[in-house]
Protein backbone atom coordinates (compact mmCIF):
# COMPACT_ATOMS: atom_id res chain seq x y z
CA UNK A 1 0.00 0.00 0.00
CA UNK A 2 1.70 3.29 -0.68
CA UNK A 3 1.62 6.00 1.79
CA UNK A 4 -1.23 8.00 -0.51
CA UNK A 5 -3.70 5.03 -0.21
CA UNK A 6 -2.62 4.50 3.47
CA UNK A 7 -3.40 8.18 3.87
CA UNK A 8 -6.98 7.96 2.50
CA UNK A 9 -7.80 4.46 3.69
CA UNK A 10 -11.28 4.27 5.54
CA UNK A 11 -10.43 1.66 7.36
CA UNK A 12 -7.34 2.39 9.09
CA UNK A 13 -7.30 4.90 12.20
CA UNK A 14 -6.24 8.45 11.59
CA UNK A 15 -3.00 7.90 14.48
CA UNK A 16 -1.12 10.79 14.39
CA UNK A 17 -2.55 12.18 10.96
CA UNK A 18 -3.45 16.17 10.77
CA UNK A 19 -2.54 16.09 14.02
CA UNK A 20 -2.33 20.17 15.07
CA UNK A 21 -0.75 20.99 18.25
CA UNK A 22 -1.33 24.17 20.04
CA UNK A 23 0.08 25.26 23.30
CA UNK A 24 -2.29 25.81 25.62
CA UNK A 25 -3.13 28.80 27.27
CA UNK A 26 -0.96 29.03 31.03
CA UNK A 27 -3.72 28.15 33.65
CA UNK A 28 -3.03 30.98 35.74
CA UNK A 29 -3.36 34.80 35.30
CA UNK A 30 -1.30 36.83 37.74
CA UNK A 31 -4.15 39.36 39.74
CA UNK A 32 -4.59 42.52 39.40
CA UNK A 33 -2.30 44.75 42.15
CA UNK A 34 -3.69 47.75 44.31
CA UNK A 35 -1.06 50.25 45.66
CA UNK A 36 -2.36 51.86 48.89
CA UNK A 37 -1.53 55.52 49.12
CA UNK A 38 -1.91 57.76 52.72
CA UNK A 39 -3.47 60.51 52.42
CA UNK A 40 -2.10 63.86 54.06
CA UNK A 41 -4.45 66.22 56.64
CA UNK A 42 -3.85 68.95 58.76
CA UNK A 43 -4.39 67.52 62.08
CA UNK A 44 -3.11 64.04 62.33
CA UNK A 45 -0.23 64.27 64.70
CA UNK A 46 3.20 62.82 62.46
CA UNK A 47 3.81 60.85 65.58
CA UNK A 48 0.00 59.06 64.90
CA UNK A 49 1.26 58.06 60.98
CA UNK A 50 4.40 56.90 61.71
CA UNK A 51 2.72 54.14 64.34
CA UNK A 52 0.07 53.36 61.23
CA UNK A 53 3.18 52.82 59.28
CA UNK A 54 5.12 50.73 61.23
CA UNK A 55 2.10 48.55 62.91
CA UNK A 56 -0.34 48.41 59.82
CA UNK A 57 2.21 48.31 56.88
CA UNK A 58 5.37 46.98 58.65
CA UNK A 59 7.75 49.74 57.96
CA UNK A 60 10.84 50.09 60.29
CA UNK A 61 10.91 53.95 61.99
CA UNK A 62 13.25 55.38 59.65
CA UNK A 63 11.45 54.08 56.35
CA UNK A 64 8.05 55.11 58.69
CA UNK A 65 9.44 58.52 59.22
CA UNK A 66 10.11 58.89 55.56
CA UNK A 67 7.12 57.80 54.17
CA UNK A 68 5.49 60.26 56.65
CA UNK A 69 7.28 63.51 55.49
CA UNK A 70 6.67 62.15 51.85
CA UNK A 71 2.90 62.49 52.80
CA UNK A 72 3.03 65.68 54.48
CA UNK A 73 4.87 67.81 51.89
CA UNK A 74 3.29 66.03 48.66
CA UNK A 75 0.21 65.36 49.85
CA UNK A 76 -0.03 61.80 49.53
CA UNK A 77 2.82 58.77 49.22
CA UNK A 78 2.56 54.64 48.67
CA UNK A 79 2.44 52.62 51.92
CA UNK A 80 2.72 49.31 49.90
CA UNK A 81 1.10 47.27 46.90
CA UNK A 82 -0.91 43.99 47.50
CA UNK A 83 -3.96 42.27 46.40
CA UNK A 84 -7.53 43.16 46.06
CA UNK A 85 -8.33 41.70 49.57
CA UNK A 86 -4.86 42.60 51.10
CA UNK A 87 -5.33 46.41 50.06
CA UNK A 88 -8.93 46.42 51.32
CA UNK A 89 -7.89 45.25 54.69
CA UNK A 90 -5.35 47.30 54.97
CA UNK A 91 -7.02 50.52 54.21
CA UNK A 92 -9.78 49.42 56.32
CA UNK A 93 -7.14 48.81 59.25
CA UNK A 94 -5.69 52.73 58.91
CA UNK A 95 -9.50 53.69 58.77
CA UNK A 96 -11.01 52.11 62.29
CA UNK A 97 -7.44 52.84 63.96
CA UNK A 98 -7.61 56.05 63.18
CA UNK A 99 -11.02 56.83 63.76
CA UNK A 100 -10.61 54.87 67.25
CA UNK A 101 -8.12 57.94 68.20
CA UNK A 102 -10.39 60.26 66.50
CA UNK A 103 -8.35 61.67 63.80
CA UNK A 104 -9.30 61.91 60.63
CA UNK A 105 -6.52 60.26 58.56
CA UNK A 106 -7.18 58.60 55.73
CA UNK A 107 -5.75 55.87 52.82
CA UNK A 108 -6.94 55.03 49.52
CA UNK A 109 -6.37 52.16 47.38
CA UNK A 110 -6.04 51.92 43.38
CA UNK A 111 -4.89 49.33 40.94
CA UNK A 112 -1.13 49.64 39.92
N1 LIG B 1 0.10 67.04 57.96
C1 LIG B 1 0.06 66.44 59.26
C2 LIG B 1 0.57 67.43 60.30
O1 LIG B 1 1.13 68.46 59.94
C3 LIG B 1 0.93 65.16 59.34
C4 LIG B 1 0.42 64.08 58.46
C5 LIG B 1 1.31 63.31 57.73
C6 LIG B 1 -0.93 63.77 58.39
C7 LIG B 1 0.88 62.27 56.93
C8 LIG B 1 -1.40 62.74 57.60
O2 LIG B 1 -0.92 60.95 56.12
C9 LIG B 1 -0.49 61.99 56.87
N2 LIG B 1 0.36 67.14 61.57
Amino acid sequence: MSAEDEENSPELPDLGRDLVVEESKPEVKKPPLYQVLLLNDDYTPMDFVVEVLEMIFGMDRQRATRIMLEVHTKGKARCGVYTYEIAETKVAQVSSYAQQHQHPLLSVMEEV
